[in-house]
Order: C-alpha cells, then structure tokens, then sequence
C-alpha cells in the first residue's frame, strides 16, 4: 500500500516530543511490512541527522493567491522523507509564533503538490495532530488537488488533545482556499475555527495513541472542550499503542551504558546504577528512583516535587533529567540545593538512556498521558514505573506484575504508592515483576499490523 504521512515533526530532524518519534518510528515499521510510505514534513533551519537534497520549487494555491516552497528529500529505513521549505519555518523554534495556525495551513497546503512532485500517488493519508488535521478537509472540499487525491481515505492520530490550532474561521478558510460556506462546518468549535475539531470530523477515522485515552476523550477532563466532538463521532475514534524503538531502547547493546545487560544477567544494571550514583553523588545503597521527562504540568513534575522530601524520608534517592517550564526548573535547583533530590536540567539523550537504566523504579504521575513512552522504554530496561493509571500508562503497566500504579493525582496518592514500591524492592517480588517488566513485547511492528488493518479496511470500504 502507499501510505502518506503528514507532520509537524519526524525524528531525528525535528522533536520536541513524542509526536516526532511516532512518525519517525511507524513509517519505517510500515515500510518493514512491505508497505511503500512517504513522510512529509517542514524543513525546519535546525533539521538534525541530516540535510535533504533540494529538488526544486513547487506552487500551489494559498491565502487568496499563489505560495511557493522549496522541496527536499532523503531516504532513510526505506522510508522517503520530503521536506518543504519556507520561510515560515526558518525560525528559532518549531511552534510558539502568533501566525503558528496560518505557518501549518501553509504546510498543509503544500503537501498534495508535494506528493505529486515526488510522483507519489498515495491509497491513504494519514496526518497527525492539529497542525496537519486540515488536511482531510482540504482533501473533500478543493478542485484544485492532483489526480490522484480526491476522494482519498484519510486517518487522523490525535497524540495530544490539549493543543488545537485555534484560528478565526474566515482567515482561516481563506488561508486553505475554502469556500466562506464552510463556516458552519466541523471547521467551527466555539465561535473559531479549530483543527482538531475540523481534523476529526473530516477524516474517515480517527486514533489515538491508546485504548484508554481514546475513552478518555469523551470527558471534559481529557478532551479540552472537544468531548462532545469526540462523543459524537466515537464510531470512528479508536486506540491503538505506540511502539518504542526496540534497536535504540535495547540494554542488550546500549552504547550509553557501561556494560550491556538482559533479563538473564542483571549485573549491567548495577553497574549503571552505580555510575549515575557516582556522578551525581546519590547513595547507591538507596532504591532510586528516576525521572525522565519534559518538565511541565501535563506530566505531574508540580506534584512529584511536592511529595519529594516525602520520598526522601522514604528512602528512595531522587533523581530528575529533564527540561521545561522555569518554575519548575527554578522549584528543581532549589530542592537540589536543599539535598533533596539530585537533578540535570538538561536534554540529554545519552544520560537518559543511562537513568533509565540506573534507576531501581521511574516515577511518572503524569495528569494525562495518551501513551507514553517513558514507561514502555523503563519496562525493556528493567525498571518499574511508579506511574499514575492514565491513558496509556494504565494500558500498559499492570499493577504490582510489572509497576505501580496510582489513581489520583496528588502527594499522598503518590507517597503512598512509592511507599508500597520501596516495601517490595529488593524483595523476590520485585525480581519477579523485573523480568515480567523486561519480557514484553511494545515493538513498532505490533502497532503497525493494528495501522495496516485499519487503513485496509478504510480501502475496502470506499
Ligand atoms: O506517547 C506520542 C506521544 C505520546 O503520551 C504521549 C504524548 C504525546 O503526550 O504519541 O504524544
């Protein structure tokens, strides 16, 4: 099947979260299946792992006129990547601007001629959160498309409902060269127009990330306004789980660690420990307990900092990689300063591999989490997640067989559960659910069968 992914970010040229490594990880599993699937994403002016050949300038219709970006490809685990390149994009950050709704209007535009440039004439197009979301739309609704589009099935893979691409509804209309008619239509959410909203209703299915957050969106407390959208069209919303990269997240052969480990012979992962101990002057007699995660109040950081010195009286060493909001950064350095926890403010991918494998357990008390990779990658390593029971941490950590999970979001939900961890550690449980944890399959491969499916039976059923 040919299958075109759209995306504001593809790992390793653009990341600022787990997004990124969806849409760098699937393709290629896709592509591993025998699928034919080319990624289209903006040529950002910091693009890392490589540098896209420039094929030439593309034009298509925008804002009441003519737009013009450049195109670059690359190749990369049999997958095609095609870059568009503008100026809207040469900036400091990925996302964050005023004009951020009319920067992915711009890019959603360009993708049908992109494909087309690139001779590519896809069965399925599958888009990804807010900033692509219109393009279902687009799809149904503009003459101008290459031959190959109209009428093409379209997926919609929401990985994070809180940001929606919010717009005025006749700029925006004009941006994507729609009729004014189309106010009235899914575009319209609140008095504005907004992209995940026209995203869901326009595309012929949506996913999420994972069964639970799937259901999730159909309440007031996950869905961001959007549940009664999410309610009305549950028929086409389903879960399927991300995958990790099971090649780079292997303690069988981390070139991050100092001895490589498995299920079998553990002694690799006390030799981790010991480093991240020693270079950051933590007690190694102590269980530790890691953190790895964007600072930000979505994952919970507020309130693990809250139950810090609680976690300090229990026993636990704590130990945070991460960067984020200042606040919490500033509260960090000053409980470090304090001698409560230890902390690197800092994104760096060498020592998180590193954590995760030096940690005993990998706190995560995430408020939402659609599916979460951190705990998947903890499992592979051997170190049980102390994580809330939200969205894809409750579909994938079974309580007390391969972590510990906690129900409400507060510092006595959470000391209380990290209470019950540090009672079991080093206990013949705690080994036990250590190779329950390690013996799990969260491959690419399995969450692609679940793609193919679906988007062979979107085929079938047009
Ligand atoms: O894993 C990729 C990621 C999820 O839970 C994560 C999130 C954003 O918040 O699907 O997207």
């Amino acid at each position: 099947m040919r299958i075109l992914f759209a995306s504001s970010e593809v790992y390793p040229y653009s990341k600022t979260g787990g997004l990124a490594d969806v849409v760098g990880a699937l393709p290629a599993a896709l592509a591993r299946l025998g699928h034919e699937v080319l990624v289209i994403s903006p040529w950002y002016s910091r693009l890392q792992g490589g540098v896209p050949l420039w094929i030439g300038d593309i034009e298509f219709p925008f804002d009441g006129g003519t737009s013009a970006v450049g195109v670059g490809t690359l190749e990369r685990d049999a997958v095609r990547l095609a870059f568009v390149g503008h100026e809207d994009f040469r900036r400091d950050q990925i996302y964050g601007y005023p004009d951020d709704v009319r920067r992915f209007c711009r890019f959603t535009r360009a993708i049908p001629q992109v494909a087309a440039r690139l001779g590519f004439e896809p069965e399925v197009i599958h888009v990804h959160d807010w900033h692509t979301a219109y393009l279902p739309m687009v799809l149904r609704y503009d003459r101008r498309m290459p031959d190959s589009f109209p009428g093409l099935p379209s997926v919609l893979t929401i990985h994070n409902a809180q940001y929606q691409g919010v717009s005025g509804i006749d700029e925006t209309l004009r941006w994507l060269e729609l009729s004014p008619d189309l106010r009235d239509s899914w575009i319209e959410h609140l008095g504005q127009a907004n992209a995940l909203n026209a995203g869901s209703g326009f595309a012929d299915r949506i996913t999420t990330v994972s069964a639970s957050y799937a259901q999730e969106l159909l309440t007031p407390e996950f869905g961001y306004t959007l549940e009664s959208t999410f309610r009305e069209l549950r028929h086409k919303l389903v879960g399927i789980l991300n995958g990790i990269d099971s090649k780079v997240w292997d303690p069988g052969r981390d070139p991050h660690l100092p001895v490589p480990y498995s299920a079998g012979d553990l002694r690799g992962k006390s030799a981790a420990k010991r480093a991240v101990c020693e270079r950051f002057g933590l007690d190694p007699q102590r269980p530790l307990l890691g953190v790895v995660s964007r600072l930000a109040q979505q994952k919970g950081i507020d309130v693990l900092l809250q139950t810090a010195p609680k976690l300090r009286e229990q026993g636990w060493s704590l130990f945070v990689l991460g960067t984020g909001e200042s606040a919490l950064e500033q509260q960090l350095r000053e409980l470090a300063q304090g001698g409560v926890l230890s902390a690197e403010l800092d994104y760096d991918e060498s020592l998180a591999h590193l954590v995760y494998a030096g940690s005993d357990a990998l706190a995560i008390p995430s408020r939402f989490e659609p599916c979460g990779l951190s705990q998947l990658i903890a499992m592979r390593y051997g170190t049980l997640p102390l994580a809330r029971a939200t969205g894809g941490l409750r579909d994938t950590i079974s309580h007390r067989q391969t972590g510990f999970l906690f129900s409400q979001l507060n510092p006595r939900a959470l000391a209380t559960a990290a209470q019950e961890a540090h009672a079991c550690y080093g206990s013949p449980a705690w080994a036990t659910m250590m190779s329950a944890a390690m013996d799990q399959d969260f491959s690419w491969t399995r969450s692609a069968l679940s793609y193919e499916e679906l988007y062979s039976d979107l085929r079938s059923n047009r």
